[in-house]
């Protein structure tokens, strides 16, 4: 999560490799669309402002975070897909399911990066409030999709 003292999208460059030849899956939850649309365009725009192909990323959305997971497996489990992106925003003010779904999201994202060995980003908000959420989906605290793509081009460089 984003504070006052760290903005998502910085980030430092000196690790990021050629990524040109790397293919990419974008997860995007329709829950909080507006949220998630926000942090769709800033992982797209980071994977291509590092040297991302556009016809290498290909997006799936899901109905909401709780089916990530498995969105992300679909992704995950393409042979030439090397590195999927999970986007979602869970509003805790909106949802007595917020542990449930908080949790089962990193449980299952987790599972599908081990089982398929390779990097499955958590690019999940779980701020209390919508507009903690637009905060960090562009707004004063950067945006968590930048951080989500980078995170993503980080773990392919090693
Ligand atoms: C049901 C639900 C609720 C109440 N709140 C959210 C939310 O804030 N963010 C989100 O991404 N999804 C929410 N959902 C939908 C669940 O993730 C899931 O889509 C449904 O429970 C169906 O499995």
């Amino acid at each position: 999560m984003a504070t006052s003292l760290k903005n998502l999208s910085q980030h430092s460059e000196a690790n990021v490799k050629d990524i040109s030849n790397k293919r990419f899956g974008i997860v995007v939850s329709e829950w909080n669309e507006e949220v998630t649309e926000s942090l769709y365009s800033g992982a797209l725009e980071t994977l291509l402002a590092n040297g991302a192909k556009r016809e290498h990323i290909i997006r799936k959305n899901v109905p909401g975070s709780f089916e990530l997971s498995l969105g992300g497996q679909w992704l995950a489990q393409l042979e030439d897909i090397d590195a999927v992106i999970c986007l979602g925003c869970v509003i805790q003010g909106e949802t007595r399911h917020f542990d449930f779904i908080c949790d089962a999201v990193a449980n299952g994202i987790t599972q599908v990066g081990l089982k398929y060995n390779k990097p499955v980003i958590f690019g999940v908000l779980t701020p209390n409030t919508q507009q903690q959420a637009f905060d960090r989906a562009g707004g004063k605290h950067g945006n968590k999709g930048d951080e989500a793509a980078i995170t993503a081009i980080k773990m392919l460089g090693f």
